[in-house]
């Protein structure tokens, strides 16, 4: 590998890594009862965001889902914030208020998430909505689950944004399950992108999981709206590891076939980029994640809870 290439291995790897062990890190302290929320993990899911974020400018906007610690930190959302924040504490990135899957930093251009499937969608729409009348080249990143592609806003929001030729890029991130419900008992057809061509929406899919095909299609699908505002549309085969909510697995359920599972685990993009680096690079990077979760944590622990004469408060905007 040259230099260029080691550069990009190392940052994309920083990122993967970073997500996995925060995550790791939630798995393990939700049995102690510190964590205030449900918490839905995307381990073996980071490479989606990871890519797909790193094609875009730090000024660029993205919504994620209430499964949404991966892109939240992909696009430079505080770990102190985010511990905070699923502890309840008032330093939380949505003021101990909302919990993992309610997960937000404006400052970092990250829009709020929200428990209720696909309704994040169309706020994104707005938002792109927003950035074309400013007139800026910014764009707006949305992510949602296969699950997500059910909801009429779905629809709506592809019709409204190829009608107006909004900057925004729809992500789906196709983990093939809406909890327990495999595809094949949703869909009458499984051709999502020819549906959302039916829109006029150009489209893109990446079906093998790799971090780096998953950058360089965003990247495409980024430098064809910045040249001219259109919607994009990429859908993203991945798998998710863990169960659909809490820290733990459920394969002994017998919803999935464990040769799905053994295909994906073999492709994990974490163990595949660390293997890609020399040693002394990747064992800085994972010494420095530990040291950032260890100081968020300690952070998280010794801040304060909300007061209860605070409650009225961030409810409406000043
Ligand atoms: C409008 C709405 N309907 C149903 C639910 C219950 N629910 C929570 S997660 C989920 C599955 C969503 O699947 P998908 O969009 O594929 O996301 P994934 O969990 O796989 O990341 C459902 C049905 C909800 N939260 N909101
Ligand atoms: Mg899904």
């Amino acid at each position: 590998m040259d230099e260029q290439d080691i550069d990009l291995t190392a940052r994309l790897y920083q990122k993967l890594r970073l997500i996995r062990r925060v995550e790791e890190e939630i798995a393990e302290i939700y049995p102690t009862d510190r964590i205030k929320s449900p918490v839905h993990l995307s381990i073996g899911q980071e490479a989606v965001s990871v890519g797909v974020i790193d094609a875009l400018e730090p000024d660029d906007i993205v919504s994620p889902t209430y499964r949404g610690h991966a892109a939240y930190l992909a696009h430079g959302g505080s770990v102190e914030g985010m511990f905070a924040e699923l502890f309840g504490k008032v330093s939380g990135c949505a003021k101990g208020r909302g919990g993992s899957m309610h997960l937000i930093d404006i400052e970092q251009g990250i829009l709020g998430a929200s428990a209720v499937v696909g309704t994040t969608i169309p706020i994104a729409v707005g938002y792109a909505l927003a950035l074309k009348h400013q007139r800026t080249s910014r764009l707006c990143v949305a992510f949602f689950g296969d699950g997500a592609t059910e909801e009429g806003a779905f629809y709506e929001s592809l019709n409204f944004a190829a009608l107006h030729d909004l900057p925004i890029l729809f992500v789906c991130e196709n983990n093939g399950y809406a909890i327990h419900t495999p595809l094949n008992k949703r869909w009458a057809k499984d051709a999502l992108c020819d549906r959302v061509q039916s829109f006029g929406i150009a489209f893109d899919a990446v079906t093998d999981g790799d971090v780096f095909s998953i950058r360089n299609t965003a990247k495409a699908a980024v430098a064809a709206i910045r040249s001219s505002p259109t919607p994009r549309f990429l859908e993203i085969k991945t798998h998710r590891w863990r169960e659909h909510v809490g820290p733990g697995c459920d394969d002994h359920v017998g919803y999935r076939d464990p040769e799905e599972t053994a295909f994906w685990r073999k492709r994990d993009q974490v163990d595949r980029l660390q293997s890609m680096l020399p040693e002394e690079t990747y064992l800085l990077i994972d010494s420095q994640i530990e040291a950032r979760i260890d100081r968020a944590l300690a952070t998280a622990e010794a801040d304060s809870f909300p007061e209860a004469k605070d409650l009225s408060l961030h409810v409406f905007a000043d």
